[in-house]
């Protein structure tokens, strides 16, 4: 392709324009994100051919039955960042507790969390999945980050990104200067810029669900779902189409290419959970790109990147996307 920028030359030429917040140290660190990004994407592409798919016969912190990929993806993660020097420290889905870096390799002022396989339930059966990740820098003094120096609001991602492993895969982040995407050429293992300040509709006819747990949802989910559903016939006066992927990443791309809602809201299935989704590596990072979008993301009843930290693991209920509709959702809240 013609005049084609890698995202590393992107990054560089962002810093160089006087994007401050894109310092050294974090050009290295996501180059080393993107090499474990490759590299899951290689495991992911040959599947069954490198013999990765199917359980890892474990349990991760959540309870969820690891896949293969799922452990290989941690590790690819961590093994690819945890020497550059970038890091004071990081936080994974699959570890239940931060993770230090080793004593041989020099630590550095960010913080990584991350999701290194979202959806991976989706791998047996071929369905696109993805890696999820959130950079804040480390408490000011802090050489030997605690489970408390983690703890911080999705206000002070310095960035956030996640890696589509779809029928291409792309890398789409931001730094809190827009949302760009980059397709991995498979012929130079360069990312590359194809998709510049991605920009979400403000409007949609297009709601993601899972309808499965409808009898469970509280009253302002209820009415918002049965209201798309009732379409032209119902208040709403236009008809809904309706997607659910069960994988995240997938859903957030969706949303970002052509609009739509995404909601994995709070349910009385299991009273005990907040949601279902994780508030550190899965719901800031979402919700800090959705919103340099132009979108907007919510639990319904507060900004999501607001919210104080009390777990690293912590769930939440998440309303994202298309402007208009969680302000919908959000108001159907307040009544
Ligand atoms: P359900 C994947 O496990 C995930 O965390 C998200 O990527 C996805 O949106 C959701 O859970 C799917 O959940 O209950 O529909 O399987």
């Amino acid at each position: 392709m013609e005049n084609t920028i890698t995202l590393k030359q992107f990054l560089v030429q962002s810093q160089r324009e006087g994007q401050d917040q894109i310092d050294t140290d974090l050009i290295e660190l996501l180059d080393n994100i993107m090499s474990a990004c490759k590299k899951i994407a290689d495991g992911v592409k040959h599947g069954a051919l490198y013999g990765v798919l199917g359980s890892a016969g474990s349990e991760n912190v959540q309870g969820e039955t690891q896949k293969k990929l799922d452990v290989m993806s941690n590790e690819v993660f961590i093994a690819a960042t945890q020497w550059g020097g970038q890091l004071a420290g990081m936080a994974s889905e699959e570890e239940e507790d931060v993770y230090s870096i080793p004593a041989q390799y020099p630590r550095g002022k960010y913080l990584m969390y991350f999701d290194p396989l979202d959806g991976s339930s989706n791998i047996d059966v071929n369905i696109t999945v993805g890696s999820i990740f959130s950079i804040t820098r480390c408490p000011e003094g802090v050489s030997d980050p605690k489970l408390a120096d983690y703890l911080i609001p999705g206000t002070e991602q310095v960035c956030a990104g996640f890696c589509l492993y779809g029928p291409s895969t792309m890398l789409v982040m931001t730094t809190g200067n827009g949302v760009n995407g980059f397709t991995l050429d498979p012929g130079t293992g360069e990312f590359v810029l194809t998709h510049l300040n991605m920009t979400i509709p403000e409007d949609t006819k297009e709601f993601a669900i899972n309808m499965s747990n409808q009898r469970f949802w509280e009253a302002p989910v209820q009415r918002y779902v049965d209201e798309c559903l009732a379409g032209k016939t119902g208040p709403r006066d236009k008809d809904f189409n309706m997607r659910w992927v069960a994988s995240m990443v997938a859903e957030v791309y969706r949303i970002l290419t052509r609009g739509g809602i995404f909601m994995y809201p709070k349910d009385n299935k299991d009273p005990s959970k907040a949601g279902k989704l994780r508030l550190m590596y899965e719901a800031n990072p979402m919700s800090f790109i959705v919103e340099q979008a132009g979108g907007m993301s919510s639990t319904g009843r507060e900004r999501i990147m607001e919210i104080q930290p009390e777990a690293i693991h912590q769930r939440v209920p998440v309303i994202l996307g298309s402007k208009n509709e969680v302000e919908r959702v959000v108001s159907y809240h307040k009544d």
